[in-house]
């Protein structure tokens, strides 16, 4: 079978799961967020999104799959809440799905019949999906869905959207922690945080993966911090036993 009519298949028999990785507050050091990610549970075991969310995009199937994304992870914040934690997820919205016409109009609505407290889901995109959907991010952040920018310095815009629009914050890309000991990146990395408070905005740091990392992003003031050091994503089950601990 083609990869496509197997990925049609997929979303069908509902193959598509939601790992989840875990963000760490750096002021009381709980999770408070979770950020969720794709998965393929094919009969082959696993299967991660380098293998197929280029060929999602390219085939719109992406949009539909979309929208059980957002219902999975409502499912999963009342599950949680069933169970005693109040954790908001981050969805990844590609700009294929904003370009839906009916996108906006969808996720609130999903939101608002849910009855879950809107603040609870989070919207993660990236530079350029926010210079192409400005509009529709607008009203959706009026409606109270948090914005935030993925993978931040790595994209070709200004920096002046930053004061432009109705942002909640940024995750600053993982190739800045991945050397931030180097002189010039220790800088960049300082910047961005302070640029970040004095914008008003949560500044979370993707890709940690040594205490030396989170104990110099504490001494920076960085807000959250995710990465392998706290938790790789992974099923519910194997995570939730963090949130009611302090690490
Ligand atoms: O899970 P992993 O770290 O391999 O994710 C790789 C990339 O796949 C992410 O950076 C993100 O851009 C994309 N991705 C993961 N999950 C989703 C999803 O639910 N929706 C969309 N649109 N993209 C996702
Ligand atoms: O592009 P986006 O930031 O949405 O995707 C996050 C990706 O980063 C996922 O594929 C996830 O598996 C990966 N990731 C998360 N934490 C770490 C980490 O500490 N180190 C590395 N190398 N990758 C990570
Ligand atoms: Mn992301
Ligand atoms: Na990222």
């Amino acid at each position: 079978l083609q990869l496509q009519s197997k990925l049609k298949n997929a979303i069908k028999n509902n193959e598509f799961i939601l790992f989840y990785q875990p963000k760490l507050s750096l002021n009381d050091l709980h999770i408070h967020s979770v950020e969720a990610l794709l998965r393929w549970n094919s009969k082959n075991g696993i299967v991660l999104p380098n293998e197929f969310m280029a060929l999602l995009e390219e085939t719109n199937l992406i949009t539909q799959l979309g929208y059980k994304i957002f219902e999975q992870s409502i499912n999963q914040i009342i599950a949680w809440q069933k169970m005693g934690f109040n954790i908001q997820i981050a969805v990844n919205v590609s700009p294929i799905q904003l370009d839906d016409p009916n996108f906006v109009e969808n996720v609130v609505e999903l939101i608002e019949n849910s009855k879950i407290d809107k603040s609870l889901i989070e919207i993660e995109i990236t530079e350029n999906t926010l210079i192409k959907h400005l509009d529709k991010l607008t009203i959706l952040n009026k409606n109270g869905i948090k914005i935030f920018i993925d993978d931040f310095g790595t994209g070709y815009s200004s920096l002046s959207y930053l004061k432009e629009i109705p942002l909640s914050g940024i995750k600053i890309d993982i190739s800045f922690i991945r050397e931030m000991f180097e002189k010039k990146n220790f800088e960049i990395l300082r910047t961005i945080i302070n640029l970040s408070k004095i914008l008003n905005l949560k500044v979370i740091a993707e890709g940690v993966e040594t205490k030396e990392q989170l104990r110099a992003l504490k001494e920076l003031n960085c807000d959250e911090v995710q990465g392998f050091l706290i938790a790789k994503p992974d099923l519910p089950q194997n995570i939730e036993y963090l949130f009611s601990q302090t690490l």
